[in-house]
């Protein structure tokens, strides 16, 4: 009887885990804020959904990885819902891969990003990403279950350090931990659709069966990591910010976010607060859309 129940919670699950991925997918191919008028393009294909459990010791570790104040699922949950809330759940994390007229604009780029790219900044980031990231909690809640997207909660924030900003929700470690793929020698996250990508997460009391990590370890898809060829990423970056060591977040980050690219994320029609990225080391290379290890082993 006992296992029988166990069975049918299990199978509900499984329907209602295919439900989401199907939701979001359908959000991705037919919202309107995923369309550009000006490219004439969509700003992302579609995306892959992954979950983690909410209890997978890794978002323990990352309390030492990245620091104290990176949150827990349960952490997140009980921020929201009281203490002594939580019951276990699910982090769902999501790429969104960035569409074939945006990553080739880049792909022509030496010297800095494209009005492709710089776009994609404003209105794909800044407005689709925290859209759906909405869509996605109030589908939930719509479903019966909790649901937050750290991202949107008074609690996220960016901490400045010596080595660079470091937030308190890292998406790219809970997409790792959902076994969506792995990060790159420049700390880009590669995953099955490659290294130009988007991705957000949104943690739920949800008990979906986890996804399995293929990645051998945590930079298992970088080709430079992994076999010691490739490096394409250091040739690419315009401000010398990557090399063998890995990546300097502080020159990045003056680049990327800096006067000249909000400039120029202004001067063609986005907004100067998001300023224009930059993405050169995620285009014209090995694992722009796809996993390069899976031709390479
Ligand atoms: C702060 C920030 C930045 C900073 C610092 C980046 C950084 N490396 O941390 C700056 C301004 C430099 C930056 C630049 C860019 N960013 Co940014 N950024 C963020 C933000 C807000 C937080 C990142 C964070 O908290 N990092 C935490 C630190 C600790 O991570 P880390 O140092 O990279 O992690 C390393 C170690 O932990 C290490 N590691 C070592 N041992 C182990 C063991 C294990 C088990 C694991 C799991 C990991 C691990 O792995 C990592 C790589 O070396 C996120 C959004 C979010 N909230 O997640 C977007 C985000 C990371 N950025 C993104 C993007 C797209 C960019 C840019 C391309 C700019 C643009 N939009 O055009 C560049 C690319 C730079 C690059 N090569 O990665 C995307 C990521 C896309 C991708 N494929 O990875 C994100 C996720 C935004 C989004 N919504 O999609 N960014």
């Amino acid at each position: 009887m006992e296992m029988e129940k166990d069975m049918d919670t299990k199978e509900a699950g499984g329907r209602i885990k295919q439900l989401i991925v199907e939701d979001v997918k359908s959000y991705v191919r037919e919202n309107q804020g995923n369309f550009s008028e000006e490219l004439q393009a969509p700003y992302y294909e579609e995306p892959i959904i992954q979950f983690a459990s909410a209890d997978d010791p890794l978002f323990e570790e990352y309390k030492t990885l990245i620091g104290p104040d990176h949150a827990t699922p349960r952490e997140v949950l009980e921020r929201s819902f009281g203490p002594g809330s939580y019951e276990g759940g699910s982090v769902i994390s999501v790429v969104l891969p960035i569409s074939e007229v945006i990553r080739r604009a880049n792909r022509a780029q030496k010297d800095g990003p494209s009005r492709e790219w710089a776009l994609l900044r404003t209105f794909g980031d800044e407005n689709f990403v925290t859209a759906i990231r909405r869509h996605l909690t109030g589908y939930l809640s719509s479903l019966g279950y909790r649901a937050v997207a750290p991202l949107d909660t008074d609690w996220y924030s960016i901490q400045g350090t010596a080595s660079g900003p470091v937030s308190n929700w890292s998406e790219r470690h809970v997409a790792y931990a959902a076994g969506l793929g792995s990060f790159s020698i420049n700390d880009g996250f590669i995953s099955e659709k490659g290294i130009a990508i988007r991705l957000f997460s949104v943690v739920t009391n949800l008990q979906a069966a986890p996804d399995v990590r293929t990645a051998s370890n945590h930079a298992g898809n970088c080709l430079l990591y992994s076999k010691g060829i490739c490096g394409v990423c250091i040739t690419r970056c315009p401000v010398q910010a990557i090399s063998k060591e890995g990546h300097d977040k502080i020159a990045c980050m003056k680049f990327v976010y800096g006067q000249a690219s909000r400039d120029f994320a202004m001067a063609n029609g986005g907004d100067a607060k998001s300023g224009a990225g930059c993405g050169l080391c995620q285009t014209k290379v090995p694992c722009e859309s796809r996993n390069p290890m899976r031709t390479a082993r």
